[in-house]
């Protein structure tokens, strides 16, 4: 027989349910202990725009790179109110703090670097006919501009035509979408086969929470991307190997 005393356990157990975390202690959890990382995220989670940038300027007065601060501090900061709201621990008007907060710290990243590449190509970049959420396409936007790509971005809930239109005007080497409901990424496959019409054969290069790699593939222009990094990679492809949609997908689509 093994000499354990159960209630020992039940009340270790139940202390620890009884003990609500509070939404910031949740959080505290999640974020990285490197400290020039920490208060960048902290600052994203705690809707602090200031202390946002405050961080930002710390870390770039510290020798790093504004743009690779994006995905190194902001994107942490952004995946912990991610998680947090999927699990229920904390709600929309704090992810829309934290998304503004965001957004401040995209601003002030751009507005650091002083390298003006020459440029490489024209790039349409837009959200989804009925979606909002800019995050994603908003850093798609930023590398491929650091990355020395003209990006005219056409913004958030862009009507289909539109995006058809701005693809016939500004004729790019690729154009991005970026969706995050399940309800706007039909746009998508409605602009390629506009597109299709029309007879332009560019790379769409598609990507956010919404769409994955099969549903990408299901519209002939289609190339699905998992991470804004992959925006500038797809466009240097683009110039290096040609347009080929079938090889950019044997390039950048898991097998
Ligand atoms: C922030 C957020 C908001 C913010 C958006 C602020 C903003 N300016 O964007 C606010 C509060 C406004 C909001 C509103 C709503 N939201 Co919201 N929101 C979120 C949340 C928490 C995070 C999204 C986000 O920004 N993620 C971070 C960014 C960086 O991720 P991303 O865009 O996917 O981009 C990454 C990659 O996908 C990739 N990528 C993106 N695009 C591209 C393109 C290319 C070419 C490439 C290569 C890569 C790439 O790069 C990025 C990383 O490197 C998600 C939850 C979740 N799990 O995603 C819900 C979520 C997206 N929202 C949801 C909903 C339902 C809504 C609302 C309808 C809520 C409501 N009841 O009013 C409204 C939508 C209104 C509308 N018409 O659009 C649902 C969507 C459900 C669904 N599957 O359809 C989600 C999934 C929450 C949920 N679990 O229910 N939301």
């Amino acid at each position: 027989m093994i000499d354990i005393d159960p209630s020992d356990i039940l009340v270790r157990y139940n202390v620890k349910m009884e003990k609500e975390m509070t939404p910031e202690e949740a959080a505290e959890d999640l974020y990285p202990k490197d400290s020039t990382v920490y208060p960048i995220a902290k600052a994203i989670f705690e809707g602090e725009e200031d202390d946002v940038v405050e961080g930002l300027e710390k870390a770039i007065d510290s020798g790093k790179d504004p743009i690779s601060l994006i995905d190194e501090a902001l994107m942490v900061g952004m995946r912990v109110v991610t998680k947090l709201y999927d699990e229920g621990v904390i709600f929309l008007p704090n992810v829309m703090m934290s998304a503004d907060a965001m957004l401040a710290g995209i601003e002030y990243c751009k507005s650091q670097t002083s390298e003006v590449p020459e440029p490489k190509g024209k790039v349409v970049c837009h959200v989804a006919e009925g979606d909002v959420h800019d995050i994603g396409k908003n850093i798609v936007a930023a590398l491929l501009r650091a990355a020395g790509y003209d990006v005219v971005d056409l913004g958030r809930d862009v009507p289909v035509d539109e995006v058809v239109a701005a693809v016939e005007k500004e004729n790019p080497l690729m154009l991005t979408g970026t969706a995050l409901m399940t309800t706007t990424m039909y746009a998508f496959k409605e602009i390629n086969d506009k597109l299709m019409e029309k007879g332009y054969r560019i790379p769409f290069a598609c990507g956010g929470g919404a769409v994955n790699q099969d549903f990408v593939s299901q519209y002939d222009l289609g190339v699905y991307g998992e991470e804004a990094a992959d925006a500038p990679k797809m466009a240097d492809f683009i110039k290096e190997h040609g347009d080929n949609i079938v090889k950019l997908r044997e390039q950048f689509h898991r097998h």
